[in-house]
């Protein structure tokens, strides 16, 4: 090892490869809690049965933070041995029945894993191993059981998992008969309120929804209850699927370290995932919140009724219920802009992964923390692979597919093997290559070249996956290349056709043509890759005129945007006009859905030219990057000063606020109009916007562009004391200010926000609103001082002493440090290894640092 670099200690890894079936298998569970908050009590009675298919038996519960105050087995007291991690313990080679009382303290629990407290509220969060911090148990997914769960205090709403069984004054006793693992567990109590609903499904069972909050959040739920109607529906229609309990309930929570996670029967959300009101949420948050509340639902079959053998399989049932999620948003509410959001975001979350340090299979191979694998590439990469999968064998075949999974799994911990199986059972088809997919990070590159000669088109496709980590050598991978070709008048020749790519090179051709055409090609971004081709201004300004492909229209606007932006960079260029000319004729268009016409307007991110840059061999300067971005929408600001109030008053709304996609299309096309628009009279539109919003999207949006151009002072005081009672609020507060803020202002705003009362660093929401926003803001991270480094990395450390799980996902900002020029790769790299130096760091951090720098 060079002498300049340092060794980090990595924590003990564990591997696939070395799966074992559980010693014992577990018939049922009986869990009581008698509830308080320094010592609550957690006495559990389970009956444990060999596993005929275990290889030996010893006996192993995981457990952690707990004190054991007794154990017995089968009435008789037992002094079980007390590991790091667990006990073990000499138990018979028969079934047995194991009975132990343990004692947390759930108002410490700032890592909000296991059972803790959220504003006087008791609730859980078990995936993916926090159960284990609840009671002594075989926390692994593999090991299904019915629970029957009695709890004991004195609030007024008490909830468990699966059916009510008994209540009385100060306990309620919930039966879950469905076998699950123990990271479905759930459990709350508080003082709540309910929005209730009710839903009959296709059998004609009547099943009780409820939405549970604080009082005062009581008038924000209704929506949510509709949209889990709309979720029970969509399922069974669309997947067969129907609910299986007499009751599903919801809970709002605002400690929360995800979005939201599926317990059987009770899912628990983070109140960021679930509340929403016309004039404190956006659209996008109405979109999300459904999205949100469909996903958690869809789990029900995807991940509980069938769940994973072990945790490397996350994406099993990750990968497919996001993409069953959207499936489901794309039916309401339209394919095109879905589409064309999850791209965007696939892109900035998964590409960007897949291009650094932290790139891993959508099946990893090994890992130190599961939770460091709640990522982009388990989620994302997973849902893309099993949409790929679903165009290969088509609509169909698909749907028999999945009635086999169904049919096949219900009540099982099931594999990518298995769910590989059933697609080749169901269509004969050969999967082998395809499971690459699985087994190989990265994201591919696809060429294409094209040679046109007497009516006959010849595309060639040639794919390369560049390295990753631990992997260098790439294989082939099975790659649906979605295409249509255009004659020179703008109709098309050719549909819609699917090639696919499985060599690392292959022609297509197409003949007959009359005229050379052009070629619109991944259509629908029929694979997550990355096009490689050479494509002059007027054929992307073509293709986004013409192409039927609504995702091959805006991703073209997004490429000639790219080609612009890195002209502006290198070589100081002035953007083309083919450029400007192209999206003025697109905003013109009144025949396009104004959401398509926004989207248009919405540049590159300066991260996404950054990765551009830095794949064209250049080393990307955050600042000039962030002058180009700022100079184009200048541009483009001037060379449609008419056009733009003209578009901004055709989208303005008179009837009453809904979030609907006919509404929420014009309000994305008036804001990002808005935004232009301020360029040209420095915010006076945007503040008439403000004044006059009765929504949050239109106050937000008109915040956005006031802060844009230096403005906003007073409306930002005035948001902030109009919604100073409202938490979700103010964390948009905070964002809009990080990630808005001038670069070189960027650590002053740091330090004042960060210095406010309101900055409840322990709350994960709050803190990501403050430092997950400084992605967004990458000029201001990449000071050239250093100093942004240096205080997130100092926040990082103390979040990390309390809430591991936020604090290592948020420390991926730091992923992208070898791009950079050597001076801030040295800065970078000295916080990075300050943080994995720092004494008790978690496994968490440890893993994700040791990442980074490896
Ligand atoms: N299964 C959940 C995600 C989730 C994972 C870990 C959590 O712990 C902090 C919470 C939620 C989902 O996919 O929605
Ligand atoms: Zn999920």
């Amino acid at each position: 090892m060079p002498a300049n670099q340092t060794s980090v200690v990595q924590p003990q890894k564990i591997y696939l490869a070395d799966y074992t079936p559980p010693t014992y298998l577990v018939e049922h569970v009986d869990l009581t809690f008698r509830l308080a908050p320094k010592n609550t009590r957690v006495l559990a009675r389970i009956r444990f049965v060999p596993n005929p298919a275990a290889t030996s038996r010893d006996f192993f519960l995981h457990g952690e933070l707990l004190t054991l105050i007794n154990a017995s087995i089968d009435g008789t007291p037992v002094t079980p041995t007390l590991v790091e991690g667990g006990l073990s313990c000499d138990v018979p080679d028969a079934p047995f029945t194991w009975e132990s009382e343990v004692e947390i303290a759930p108002i410490e629990n700032t890592a909000l894993d296991g059972l803790y407290m959220s504003d006087g509220m008791y609730c859980t969060q078990c995936e993916a191993e926090g159960f284990r911090r609840i009671t002594y148990y075989p926390d692994r997914p593999d090991v299904m059981a019915p629970f029957t769960v009695r709890i004991e205090s004195d609030l007024p709403v008490l909830l468990s998992n699966g059916n009510p069984a008994d209540r009385g004054a100060d306990f309620a006793v919930w039966h879950d008969p469905w076998p699950k693992p123990s990271y479905l567990f759930a459990l709350v109590a508080g003082n709540l309120v309910a929005k209730r609903g009710s839903f009959d499904t296709m059998s004609g069972k009547h099943v009780d929804l409820a939405v549970w909050t604080r009082p005062a959040d009581a008038a924000k739920a209704d929506f949510a209850v509709g949209a889990l109607q709309r979720a029970m529906k969509w399922d069974e229609d669309v997947y067969g699927r129907e609910y299986d309990l007499d009751v599903f309930n919801i809970v709002a929570v605002s400690d929360f370290n995800s979005g939201a996670m599926e317990n059987k029967g009770l899912n628990i959300f983070n109140t960021a995932a679930v509340l929403a009101s016309p004039d404190t949420a956006t659209d996008l948050d109405y979109e999300r919140v459904e999205g949100v509340i469909a996903h958690e639902y869809f789990h029900n079959w995807t991940g509980n009724r069938i769940t994973c053998r072990d945790w490397f399989q996350l994406s099993l049932k990750e990968g497919l219920t996001v993409f069953r999620d959207q499936q489901f948003t794309g039916d309401l509410h339209g394919h095109a802009t879905k589409r064309i959001r999850d791209v965007i975001k696939l892109r900035a979350r998964q590409f960007r992964e897949d291009n650094g340090p932290l790139a891993h299979n959508v099946r990893p191979e090994s890992f130190v923390e599961i939770s460091n694998f709640y990522t982009g590439t388990i989620y994302e990469k997973g849902a893309e692979v099993i949409r790929m999968l679903r165009t290969l064998v088509g609509p169909e075949a698909y749907a028999k597919a999945l009635d086999l999974y169904f049919a096949r799994h219900d009540g099982q911990a099931a594999t990518i093997e298995d769910w590989l199986q059933v697609f080749v059972d169901a269509t004969g088809r050969d999967l082998t290559q395809f499971k690459r997919w699985y087994s190989q990070a990265g994201t591919p590159r696809v060429a294409v070249t094209e040679d046109y000669t007497d009516g006959t088109l010849t595309l060639t496709l040639r794919q390369t996956t560049p390295p990753t980590p631990g992997q260098t050598d790439k294989q082939p991978l099975v790659i649906p290349v979605a295409v249509g070709l255009l004659n020179p008048n703008g109709d098309e020749v050719v549909p819609t056709t699917v090639l696919e790519l499985t060599g690392a090179e292959q022609t297509f051709t197409f003949s007959g043509l009359a005229s050379r055409p052009v070629a619109s090609v991944l259509r629908g971004f029929s694979a997550p890759v990355i096009l490689q081709r050479e494509q002059s201004a007027e054929e992307l300004a073509f293709l986004m005129a013409h192409d039927t492909d609504s995702f091959v229209r805006w991703d073209s606007g997004r490429a000639l945007a790219c080609q612009v932006l890195v002209s502006m960079v290198r070589d100081h260029a002035a953007p083309l006009p083919a450029y400007l000319d192209a999206i003025a004729a697109t905003l013109a268009d009144e025949t396009l859905d104004p959401a398509l016409r926004a989207f248009v307007l919405d540049l590159p991110s300066e991260e996404s030219t950054a990765q551009t840059l830095f794949d064209l061999g250049a080393t990307p300067e955050p600042d000039a990057i962030h002058d180009a971005h700022e100079a184009l929408k200048n541009h483009l600001a001037e060379h449609m000063v008419t056009l733009l109030p003209q578009v901004y008053a055709a989208c303005q709304i008179n009837e009453a606020y809904t979030p609907d996609a006919a509404q929420a299309g014009k309000r994305a096309l008036a804001n990002a109009v808005l935004n232009l628009i301020s360029r040209n009279d420095g915010g006076a539109t945007a503040e008439m916007q403000f004044t006059a919003s009765n929504n949050m999207t239109l106050s937000l949006g008109a915040l956005h562009s006031l802060l844009d151009v230096g403005q906003g002072r007073a409306e930002l005081a005035a948001f902030a004391q109009r919604w100073a009672d409202d938490r979700l609020v103010i964390d948009k507060w905070f964002s809009l200010q990080v990630s808005l803020a001038a670069p070189r202002r960027l650590l002053a705003v740091l330090t004042d926000l960060t210095g406010l009362e309101s900055f409840d660093w322990k709350n994960p929401n709050r803190f990501r609103a403050v430092f997950g926003a400084i992605t967004s803001n990458p000029a201001g991270f990449h000071q050239a001082d250093g100093s942004v480094y240096r205080l997130m990395a100092d926040w990082l450390i103390r979040l990390d002493s309390a809430n591991p799980w936020t604090a290592s996902r948020l420390s991926a900002a730091f992923d992208g440090w070898r791009r950079y020029d050597k001076a801030r790769q040295g800065l970078m790299r000295a916080q990075i290894e300050r943080i994995a130096k720092t004494p008790a760091i978690s496994r968490e951090m440890a893993e994700m640092v040791g990442r980074m720098l490896g």
